[in-house]
């Protein structure tokens, strides 16, 4: 596996937190000065302190806006290609690829510390006109090729793939929508996912479709059959996307937690991968509220990506379903999500020291590898060991297995202070662990001790480091923490 050059979303924010913190303990004696869980006041701050991402998609020709760059960079920490990894764009003639758009959005978020989301290998929409045109096995062959390479070209970078898009069928149905790709064999979809497993082991590999919110609807049934059966035959699938388009035909449905919930439940993350809701002022907001606070609610739901940055961006820009205005403005609907993430509390702005020493240079956060982890807090489908406390009081840890592949697994540990605050922390892993991949933690032997920015741990609080193992994943379990 290739390591992926890109960060973990929060990272740039842990650190520069650390350095504030540094900076501020000379200035200050007490501990109680900095508040324990100061809200974020960015959408990705936000999101991170909930052990999530917050998104956009980005349109390449919009890079050199910057107003819109600006926005970009500031607010989100996971970037998804509006249109530039599609197949359309990427293999305009066949066996000819063509990567550069696609590059310069990957290299822009790589520069900016951000991660990406892969949109999209295969899909019956936006196919080049070659491909338009083929049939039968010939197109499975080509199908099959194109997802091959284009994993294969962007192998260690991507955090998750859309494999397939909109496969299902609208209406009632609840079967697959026709296509020249579901007429080569309705196994079309996990030979497409197998050979994005082969390609890129370390991505998560997600199925991403509409209209697949309202836990009643014969489509969301549709899918949720087909994931259910990939996973007891062991297709490769990591996760599902709710694409999660809303107008007033189409609204945000009362149990769309539910639908999360039970998506959830068959042992795949879940990704809200195309967030947009048509409307305006406190009823827009109330709606992006619902949708975030739907997604806290389920510790599997990693991550909310937006479909665009501002009302203008939008592929539907006459509904204004975004965040920002045309000119750049927040919402109401930004405040609501803003204020959701940090679950009620106001953003606190960063303190000005009175003065100033040498502070502590802010660390440089290690390049994680391949596979990019899954934002923390998600469940896995072992189940979930109760945390013990450290008769001392100081720490409990908790291994879970994130996910799982031939040869390799990702883990998680979660790392709570008991009664009081914490400063530092060494959790022991499990006997027989064997990585060389650890990231928001150090290892050392079979000890992983805090990252210089996450040692600090407020009375209850909790931080999580994970790994990438080699073998055969262990139970979940608890582990010795000091
Ligand atoms: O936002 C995309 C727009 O710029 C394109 O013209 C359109 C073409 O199909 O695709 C839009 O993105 C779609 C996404 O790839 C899949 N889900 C629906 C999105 C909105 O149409």
């Amino acid at each position: 596996m290739t390591p992926p050059s890109t960060l973990r979303p929060g990272r740039a924010r842990a650190a520069r937190g650390a350095s504030a913190v540094a900076i501020l303990a000379l200035v200050v004696s007490a501990a109680a000065a900095i508040p324990a869980a100061a809200a974020g006041s960015t959408l990705q701050d936000a999101a991170e302190d909930r052990n999530r991402y917050f998104g956009t998609a980005i349109a390449a020709n919009r890079l050199s806006d910057s107003t819109y760059s600006t926005i970009a960079n500031r607010e989100f920490n996971m970037i998804t290609a509006e249109n530039e990894m599609k197949m359309d764009a990427t293999e305009p003639n066949q066996n000819q690829f063509s990567y550069g758009n696609g590059d310069r959005i990957l290299t822009w978020a790589q520069q900016n510390g951000k991660q990406v989301r892969g949109h999209a290998l295969a899909w019956y929409s936006q196919q080049p006109g070659w491909m338009q045109r083929m049939e039968g096995s010939s197109l499975r062959q080509a199908m099959l090729n194109h997802v091959t390479q284009v994993a294969t070209h962007y192998k260690g970078k991507i955090y998750a793939w859309d494999v397939v898009n909109e496969a299902f069928a609208d209406g009632s149905s609840g079967g697959r929508r026709d296509s020249n790709l579901e007429r080569t064999g309705s196994d079309w979809i996990e030979a497409a996912f197998r050979a994005a497993r082969a390609a890129d082991p370390g991505a998560i590999l997600c199925y991403n479709d509409y209209n697949t919110d309202d836990w009643t609807h014969a489509k969301t049934q549709g899918v949720y059959r087909m994931v259910s059966d990939f996973k007891s035959r062991g297709v490769p699938i990591d996760c599902v996307g709710l694409q999660s388009h809303f107008n007033p035909q189409s609204p945000v449905p009362a149990n769309y937690q539910t639908t999360i919930e039970r998506f959830a439940a068959l042992g795949v993350d879940v990704q809200i991968t195309e967030l947009d809701i048509e409307g305006s002022g406190q009823q827009q907001a109330e709606n992006f509220r619902k949708v975030t606070q739907a997604c806290l609610n389920v510790p599997r739901c990693t991550g909310i990506t937006v479909w665009g940055v501002r009302d203008t961006d939008s592929w539907r820009a006459s509904g204004t379903p975004l965040l920002f205005d045309g000119s750049g403005n927040k919402k109401a609907a930004y405040t609501a999500v803003l204020d959701t993430l940090n679950n009620g509390v106001e953003p606190t702005p960063t303190p000005t020291p009175t003065r100033t020493s040498t502070p502590t240079p802010t660390p440089t956060p290690t390049q994680s590898s391949t596979p990019t982890p899954t934002p923390t807090q998600s469940s896995t489908p072992t189940p979930t060991p109760t945390q013990t406390s450290n008769p001392g009081g100081a720490c409990s840890a908790a291994l879970t297995i994130a996910n799982a592949w031939p040869g390799g697994y990702q883990g998680t540990v979660t790392v709570r202070a008991g009664s009081s605050a914490i400063n530092g922390w060494r959790v022991t892993l499990p006997g027989g662990v064997s990585t060389n991949n650890v990231w928001n933690g150090v290892i050392s032997g079979s000890v992983v001790s805090n990252a210089p920015y996450n040692g600090s741990i407020g009375s209850g609080q909790s931080t999580t480091f994970g790994f990438i193992g080699n073998g055969s994943a262990p139970g979940a379990s608890s582990l010795t923490c000091s």
